[in-house]
Formats: C-alpha cells, structure tokens, sequence
C-alpha cells in the first residue's frame, strides 16, 4: 500500500555536515599520534579508507590492507577501542567548538518539514555521541529533540552498507518504506538504504563522495541550497524547475518513486 511522504531519514557524515576530512580524519591521527603509532592517514589514503564504515571498522581494515607487519603487543580489539575512544573525545571537542557547521540548506530544510510536520530520522553509522555534539553546535536550540528517531554506530550489528541501520529507524517509526525519503551523501548509504527496501533516495554529494555510483537514487545533487546563493546543480536526475531542494521537491521525487501524484 502507497501512502504520501510522512518521514524523512538523514544520514550524518557528509549529508548534515562534511565531516570526513576536516573532522574526523584529524582526529584519528591525533588518536594515533598521542598512542605513539607512526600511522598516519592522507586526505587521499582516507578516501579510500572510507570505503569501510565504521571507525573502528576502518581501522582494523587499515592494519590488514596497509599494515601487515604491524605487530600488536596485546589484543588488537582493545587497542583499535582505545584509539576509539580518544578518536572521539578529539572529535567531540572539535565539534563543541563549532569547527564543523551544518551544510548549506540543512537548517532551512529541517525547519521547513519540521513545520509542515513531517517526521524527522537519523540513520547514521557514526558514535551516537558525535551525532548530539554536532546538533547541539547548531544554531537551532533543541535540534536534536526534533529528531524521533537517532540510530547510530553499534546499536546494529552490521553497518552500512548493510540495510540494519535503516531497518531499526522504519521499525521506530513503524512506517513502511514507502512513506519515508531518504537523504544520503555515500555509494555505501544508498546500498544500504536501497537494502532496506527504501527507493526514494535523495543524494548531496560531499567532498569525498562526487565521483561515486549512485546508481539507484532519484536525484543527486551538489548540496540542498540556500535561497540567496546561486541554484544547486543535478548530478543525475531532474530538479523539475527547482533551484533549490524544499519540502515541494522533495514530496515531487516521493512521489516520482512511488506512482502517485505529490
Ligand atoms: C560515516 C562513517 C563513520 C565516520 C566515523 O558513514 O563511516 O564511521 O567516518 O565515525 P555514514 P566513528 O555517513 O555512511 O554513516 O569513528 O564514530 O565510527
Ligand atoms: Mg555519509
């Protein structure tokens, strides 16, 4: 059964804010650093890194893929959990200072489905944690209580792109796929999504993202834009006349998905 759009799902990494290269990959090598590792990650060794998801994940698959001889004096787990974990708190401090803001078109598009009261969703694979002190560094008070559902990081047990993630944010909500639209940034995020059995797929590219397959989306742009900036730019797929992605759009691709009118 069809039903109109009555959620949409963001994920957070590179769709709420471009997190990647200036945010946490930073932040894994001050980890590295004050552990004493002579690891270090390039913007350019990270992009390929980010193939994995997960930054626990990540890590591990760094040892095996470009560290073989790496010898690990105890149990790698506890180690690759303890650089988490300074990883994090690195990370979080650099959030709470407000180094990384929303994307352009992010506020204006939450405010504009929060007032038409569309339900709002994250579906994310980073720490919880990091989720929050990126909202609460928001020029929105309260932001983070507009969302219903925040599933993020370990709360699944396999990350994007396996569909887990979004299968337990359609459980929360109990609304079929078919009722939500989902905004992603990643080849992996749309697998995931696409996984779960959500076709309507909406995808702002982020600095690491823009040459990836999106095979599958309804519509990839550059960024949501703002109204006095220039319009935005499809990557595939039609912006049927729209400078920008609002709720009208958004309800347009919703609808273009499923077969019935907006
Ligand atoms: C995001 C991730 C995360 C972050 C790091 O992917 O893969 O792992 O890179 O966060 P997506 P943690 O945007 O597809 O959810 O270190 O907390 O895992
Ligand atoms: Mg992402």
């Amino acid at each position: 059964m069809t039903t109109g759009l009555l959620a949409l799902i963001f994920d957070v990494d590179g769709t709420l804010a471009d997190t990647e290269r200036d945010g946490h990959r930073p932040a894994f090598n001050s980890a590295f650093s004050a552990a004493g590792l002579d690891w270090h990650w390039s913007e350019e060794c990270y992009g390929e890194l980010l193939a994995v998801t997960g930054g626990k994940e990540r890590m591990r698959h760094y040892v095996q893929r470009y560290r073989p001889d790496f010898h690990c004096d105890g149990d790698l787990d506890a180690l690759i959990g303890g650089l988490h974990r300074r990883k994090t708190a690195i990370y979080l401090e650099r959030l709470r200072t407000g180094g990384i803001p929303l994307r352009p078109g992010v506020l204006r598009l939450l405010r504009e489905a929060r007032a038409a009261g569309l339900r709002l969703a994250i579906a994310t694979t980073t720490t919880p944690e990091n989720v929050s002190a990126l909202l609460a560094a928001a020029p929105e008070p309260e932001l983070a209580a507009w969302f219903e559902v925040i599933a993020a990081g370990d709360i699944v047990p396999h990350k994007k792109p396996a569909p887990d993630i979004f299968n337990l944010v359609l459980a929360q909500l109990q609304l079929p796929a078919s009722a939500c639209i989902v905004i992603e940034d990643s080849d992996n995020g749309v697998c995931a999504a696409l996984a779960a059995g959500l076709r309507a797929l909406l995808v702002t590219v982020s600095s690491y993202t823009h040459d990836q397959d999106f095979a599958g989306a309804a519509l990839v742009v550059d960024q949501l834009g703002e109204p006095d900036a220039a319009g935005i730019t499809a990557l595939a797929g039609d912006l049927h006349g729209h400078r920008l992605v609002d709720l009208a759009l958004l309800r347009q691709l919703h609808a273009d998905c499923y077969g019935f009118g907006p």
